[in-house]
Formats: C-alpha cells, sequence, structure tokens
C-alpha cells in the first residue's frame, strides 16, 4: 500500500501537480507515515526524475519549475509534523541568493531557490535589485555557506566582482563561497572575479552547491 503512496507521490512531482503532491501529504500524515521518509522515499524521487530528464533534454524548464512548485508545496504541509516529530530534514547548507543591484531578472534565481531549496538547502532568497552590501550583510546574519548572485544583463555582471569584494573587505570570505550565473555569465567570467563556482543552470547549481558544502 505504502509502496503505491510512494509512487503516487513520485509521480506527483513528475506531473508538477502542486494539488496532487499536497493531497498525497497529507494522505502520508493521516497514515502516520514519518514526513521524512514521505520525502525521500516519494517526492525526492520525483525531482531527481525530472532534474535528470531535464539534463538530456527530454523535460524542459516549465517542467522543473512545475515540479518544484509541487515538491514545496509537499514540502509545506509535511514541515509542521517534522517539526513536532523534532525530525528535521537534513539542511545541506545556508544560502543567500539574489539577482544583484540594477537587475530585476528573477525567473532564472527563481528556479535556482526552488531547486536548491527542494534539494535541502536553506535557501534565504532577497529578491531582485539587491545593493551589493545586503549579500554581505544577510550572508553574516545567517552564517551562510555560500551566496549566490545572478545577473542577466552585460552591465550588471560587474556587480557580481563587487559583491566579491564586498565579501572580501568584511572578512567574511574564504568561508562564505561564491557562485554566480545568469545568461551572459560563462566560466571564465567567474574564475576572472574569484567566484567559486559557476552554473549555466539549476541543476548543475544543486551539483555546484553541494559540492562546495562538501555533500
Ligand atoms: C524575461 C526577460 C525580461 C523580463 C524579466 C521578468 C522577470 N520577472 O524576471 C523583463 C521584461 C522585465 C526584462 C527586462 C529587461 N531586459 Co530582459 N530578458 C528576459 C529574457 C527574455 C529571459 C530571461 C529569463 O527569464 N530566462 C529564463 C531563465 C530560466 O534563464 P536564466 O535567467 O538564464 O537563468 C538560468 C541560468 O542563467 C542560471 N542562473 C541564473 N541565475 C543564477 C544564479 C546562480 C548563482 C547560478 C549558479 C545560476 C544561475 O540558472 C537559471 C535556471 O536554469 C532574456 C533573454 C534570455 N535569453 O536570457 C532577456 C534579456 C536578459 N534582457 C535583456 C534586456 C536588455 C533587458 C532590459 C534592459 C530591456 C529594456 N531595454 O528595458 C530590461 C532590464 C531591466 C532590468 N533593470 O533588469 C537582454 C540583456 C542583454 C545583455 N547582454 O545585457 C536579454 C539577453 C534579451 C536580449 N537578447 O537582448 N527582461
Amino acid at each position: 500500500m505504502s509502496a503505491d503512496l510512494f509512487e503516487s507521490m513520485k509521480q506527483s512531482v513528475i506531473d508538477g501537480d502542486e494539488e496532487r503532491s499536497a493531497e498525497l501529504a497529507q494522505q502520508a500524515l493521516a497514515q502516520g507515515i514519518d514526513p521524512l521518509v514521505a520525502i525521500n522515499a516519494g517526492f525526492v524521487l520525483g525531482i531527481n526524475h525530472v532534474g535528470e530528464q531535464f539534463g538530456v533534454g527530454e523535460m524542459f524548464l516549465p517542467d522543473l519549475m512545475l515540479a518544484a512548485e509541487a515538491m514545496k508545496a509537499a514540502v509545506a504541509v509535511l514541515e509542521p509534523e517534522m517539526k513536532r516529530r523534532g525530525t528535521q530534514r537534513e539542511v545541506l547548507g545556508r544560502v543567500v541568493l539574489g539577482t544583484v543591484k540594477g537587475d530585476i531578472h528573477e525567473i532564472g534565481k527563481n528556479l535556482v531557490a526552488m531547486m536548491l531549496s527542494a534539494s535541502g538547502f536553506e535557501v534565504h532568497d532577497l529578491g531582485v535589485d539587491v545593493p551589493f552590501q545586503k549579500f554581505a550583510e544577510k550572508a553574516r546574519e545567517v552564517k551562510a555557506d555560500i551566496v549566490g548572485v545572478s545577473a542577466l544583463l552585460t552591465t550588471t555582471m560587474t556587480g557580481q566582482k563587487t559583491v566579491i569584494e564586498v565579501l572580501d573587505d568584511m572578512g567574511l570570505r574564504p568561508q562564505v563561497k561564491v557562485i554566480v550565473g545568469g545568461a551572459p555569465v560563462t566560466r571564465s567570467w567567474a574564475q576572472e572575479i574569484g567566484a567559486d563556482g559557476y552554473s549555466e543552470d539549476a541543476m548543475g547549481a544543486v551539483a555546484l552547491a553541494k559540492k562546495l558544502v562538501g555533500k
């Protein structure tokens, strides 16, 4: 019976069916299933599948976004019970993320945030048009492992460099790692500005973040 339920959970995420995922999470709670087990034996398998299919070009951006939303809906239902039981999901690391000052492109950044949080990172999303200083202040406040800076304009890319400089000035480096991304950003740019990593997409950002926190 549970095997069917777990399979349905996986499928609901693959289908990007937010309502169905939330409903299945409710069912798991009603059946007394440990919420962490529901996540790891059910929903996570769905998001992993979508990530793999996306990687090989079998699924596309909208599928990835819907899957991440479905995953989030399930986790939102399960979270209170996890807290109550004290079985918190292992937090892989803390990430401060935002689109840099002068830039209001948020779709890619939101996707990176969703995938990181669906994968077990605690994400502090500062939004768009974020002042350089704010990345560093938030990183210090939440003891971030990673700061992620998104930029979609050639004119705002230089802001990624400034964020690294501010982190340096505040003595937060090299403990706090910096990852950068956005359509005009390249690996060589990331190297040039002394970032710790670059990824061209959200799945890559998750792999990169895991590597940087040693997971
Ligand atoms: C949608 C869009 C907009 C929307 C944004 C809506 C929103 N709420 O986000 C609106 C209409 C507001 C907009 C405005 C502008 N835009 Co615009 N916009 C785009 C467009 C078409 C798509 C961007 C997008 O969402 N892509 C989909 C997401 C999923 O991809 P992504 O953002 O690249 O993110 C992925 C990766 O880059 C990576 N990633 C992203 N961030 C991060 C961060 C980290 C840490 C990591 C690891 C990875 C990572 O992972 C993401 C997921 O896979 C692009 C064209 C393009 N092909 O990029 C132009 C584009 C970026 N825009 C452009 C321009 C010029 C502008 C404007 C200046 C236009 C104008 N004259 O007003 C304004 C600027 C406003 C501002 N100050 O920011 C140019 C930039 C040119 C350049 N090289 O500088 C582009 C390239 C269009 C073009 N070909 O001319 N835009």
